[in-house]
């Protein structure tokens, strides 16, 4: 076995390589980038190396460079991951030049694979179900026109040269198959500089299922079953569940035997993801294999208690795999959830900042004795820690939670639950948007295609509803005792301090102001009560007293009931965890602005780190409120900055192609008096 390897990534996959390595007594080399100095994976490998500034293409995508700091610190083999250099053909046999191994498959597996006609000509040789459809050499309109209409429309156009969604085209009918020839060519040759098609049967509700192979260099391959990922946006996986649900026995062998026959066409080595198309009726078809470990690769480890990380470095020391198929058993089910930083109400629009507070649902490992098989409960895998900063450089994937259950409805139940302890304040989150998927019907019932989350968009993009008044309450009564706090560390023995509320002879009341990020005011009333407060907002009147308290966990009682939750503050914006919401609600404090008059209508900011594209404002120009003044581009997306108000553009403070750090002015605006 090795004595040290080098981890060729970053975030969750890094530390999740260190950790077995660390369990093998493997020692570890992390490289990173100057965005990533302080990064996890770098505090979890016992030394690290800085490649270069934060582009990947000056960082993580620098092969040479990687070898180089390889050899110097004497490691004998390099993990990739997934992602950056994982699937390089090139990459893999520099390192085998330079006398490391790279664990993954050879180089000419990855090449097989790359290719998805030669691909495909190689798995109808091995005797791999493929969907009917042309990927043969022979590009003419005219030709491929004839192969559309044998195959029957609709048609798939697909980019021979792409993958992963990238270079699709739906053709409805013979007329429009001109013209979507066209446009999937010129997207292939911008994209992938190779303008190959292939023409498939468009199947009309497909479930994305894929199977795990794993071989090593001594002829042997198996299947560690198979996943269903199915739920996807945009060709983005949001949640993995393995079994498969409604998979039957023998059909899950016949997939095993088509993904082992496609591993053993290529001499594949390593561990390995074959992907099918399914239809309704469980017909399977080959789509493409990807040459690496997979992110989502925990559901199969906690079905099978096995560490795939450890068979990729056994494999890659040259040792047989350590089960045989007929060793291998399903044990349960797992569900993985990605927990990234976007904004589903916004488009799933990437939101980078810092991590100001990050509460993971704790790791729950079952006590030894009681079932034979005991996996982790729920296991999250991240490579950001609290304080930590999601960047606009790379991936914004904050973790990765995996939850088994004996069964499908114990994991989901197990999921929502891990899901209400998810607390990440700093940035936007897609947690209630997982947390309505998994508890949506349709998932319940795994009524899977990767229509899914379109279908049912009504129930998984709730309009913003108004904030709860167990949230307001539980704001409301944080603030109030966090000022008491303030009050006693200052005037403590004045009875007569504006926080405490105590009046001779009278009842104090007082009216908070508070806004959610739908720009909906909240006004609730505060009585002071000998032991409590009455609250009334809307018309409603209820008697609210603090119950417990510790630190940021309240308990407080709301008429009858008592309601728990967790309060944080950052800045104005109180944090409200309850009943497995998460509600921000702004305070609005009377006395925080007094003389800062300009503060309405001042400057415009970047939402995020990033470059103007596009200034529509001049100088001096009047405006009406909504019209567009400047566009930025970050993490790929456009931004408009749009007027507050009516108003006059005092200063535009950047040009076209300038670089923008987050939060800075970008021009100073005047509101229309
Ligand atoms: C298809 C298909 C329907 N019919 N091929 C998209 C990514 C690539 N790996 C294969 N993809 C598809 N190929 C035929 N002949 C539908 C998809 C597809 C899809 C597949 C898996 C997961 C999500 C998807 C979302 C849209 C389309």
């Amino acid at each position: 076995m090795f004595k040290k390897i080098l981890i060729a990534n970053r975030g969750e996959i890094a530390c999740r390589v260190a950790a077995t390595a660390r369990k093998m007594g493997i020692r570890t080399v992390a490289v990173y980038s100057e965005a990533d100095a302080n990064a996890k994976h770098v505090a979890v490998c016992d030394e690290a190396v800085l490649l270069g500034p934060a582009p990947a293409k000056e960082s993580y995508l620098c092969g040479e460079k990687i070898i180089a700091i390889a050899l110097a610190t004497g490691a004998q083999a390099i993990h990739p991951g997934y992602g950056f250099l994982s699937e390089n053909a090139e990459f893999a046999e520099a390192c085998a030049e330079a006398g490391l191994v790279f664990i993954g498959p050879p180089a000419a597996a990855m090449r097989a694979m790359g290719s998805k006609s030669a691909a495909k000509s190689l798995m109808e040789k091995a005797g791999v179900p493929l969907v009917p459809g042309y990927h043969g050499d022979e590009q003419d309109a005219a030709f491929l026109q004839r192969e559309a209409d044998r195959i029957g429309y609709p048609v798939l156009l697909k980019a021979s040269a792409g993958g992963g969604g990238k270079g699709m085209r739906v053709v409805d009918n013979a007329e429009a198959f001109r013209e979507a020839l066209a446009s999937c060519k010129r997207e292939a040759i911008s994209s992938f500089g190779d303008d190959k098609v292939l023409a498939e049967k468009y199947l009309q509700r497909p479930r994305h299922i894929e199977i795990q192979v794993f071989a090593d260099t001594h002829g042997d391959c198996i299947y560690l079953f198979e996943r269903d990922c199915s739920v996807q946006r945009r060709h983005q996986k949001v949640l993995e569940e393995a079994p498969a649900p409604g998979m039957t026995d023998e059909r899950r062998a016949a997939m095993g035997d088509a993904a082992v026959a496609a591993a053993k066409a290529v001499g594949y080595v390593g561990a390995g993801t074959v992907e099918f198309i399914a239809n309704q009726d469980g017909s399977f078809y080959f789509m493409e294999m990807n040459t690496r470990l997979q992110v989502e690769h925990p559901v199969t480890e906690m079905i099978t208690g096995l560490d795939l990380v450890e068979w990729q470095l056994r494999v890659a020391a040259g040792e047989p795999l350590p089960k045989r198929q007929d060793d291998l058993r399903i044990h349960g089910h797992a569900l993985e959830a990605r927990i990234y930083a976007e904004n589903p109400d916004k488009g799933f629009l990437p939101s980078i900042g810092t991590l100001r507070h990050l509460d993971t649902p704790e790791a729950v490992q079952f006590e030894v004795g009681g079932t034979p098989y005991q996996p982790a409960a729920v296991r999250v895998d991240s490579g950001v820690r609290e304080g930590d900063a999601i960047s606009p450089w790379y991936d914004p994937m904050i973790a990765k939670l995996i939850v088994w259950g004996a069964d499908r409805k114990q994991a989901l139940a197990r999921m929502a639950q891990a899901l209400s302890q998810y607390q990440i304040v700093g940035l936007a989150g897609n947690v209630a948007f997982l947390k309505r998927l998994v508890e949506s019907e349709a998932f319940a019932n795994a009524d899977l295609d990767t229509g899914l989350i379109e279908r049912n968009a009504d129930v998984l993009f709730a309009p913003a509803r108004s904030v709860p008044v167990a949230a307001l309450a539980l704001a409301a009564v944080a603030l109030i005792e966090h000022e008491k706090a303030e009050a006693r560390g200052t005037n403590a023995a004045d009875p007569w301090g504006r926080a405490v509320g105590w009046r001779l002879n009278a009842r104090y009341a007082r009216t908070l102001a508070f806004r959610d990020d739908g720009g909906h005011e909240y006004a609730p009333v505060f009585t002071y009560l000998p032991h409590g407060w009455e609250l009334a907002i809307r018309g409603l009147s209820v008697d609210v007293a603090l119950l417990a308290r510790d630190g940021v966990d309240l308990s407080v009682r709301l008429g009858d009931a008592s309601v728990h939750g967790t309060v944080r503050r950052d800045g104005e914006a109180f944090h409200v965890f309850t009943g497995g919401g998460h509600h921000v609600l702004h305070h609005e404090d009377p006395l925080a602005h007094a003389g800062e008059s300009e503060v309405e209508g001042g400057r415009l900011t970047a939402p995020m780190p990033g470059k103007v594209v596009a200034v529509l404002a001049s100088q001096g120009q009047d405006v009406k409120k909504g019209e567009p003044l400047v566009i930025m581009e970050a993490m790929k997306m456009e931004h408009t900055i749009a007027a507050p108000h009516d108003g006059i553009v005092d200063e535009i403070l950047y040009a076209v192609g300038d670089q923008v750090a987050d939060g800075a002015p970008l021009l100073a605006f005047r509101a229309a008096a």
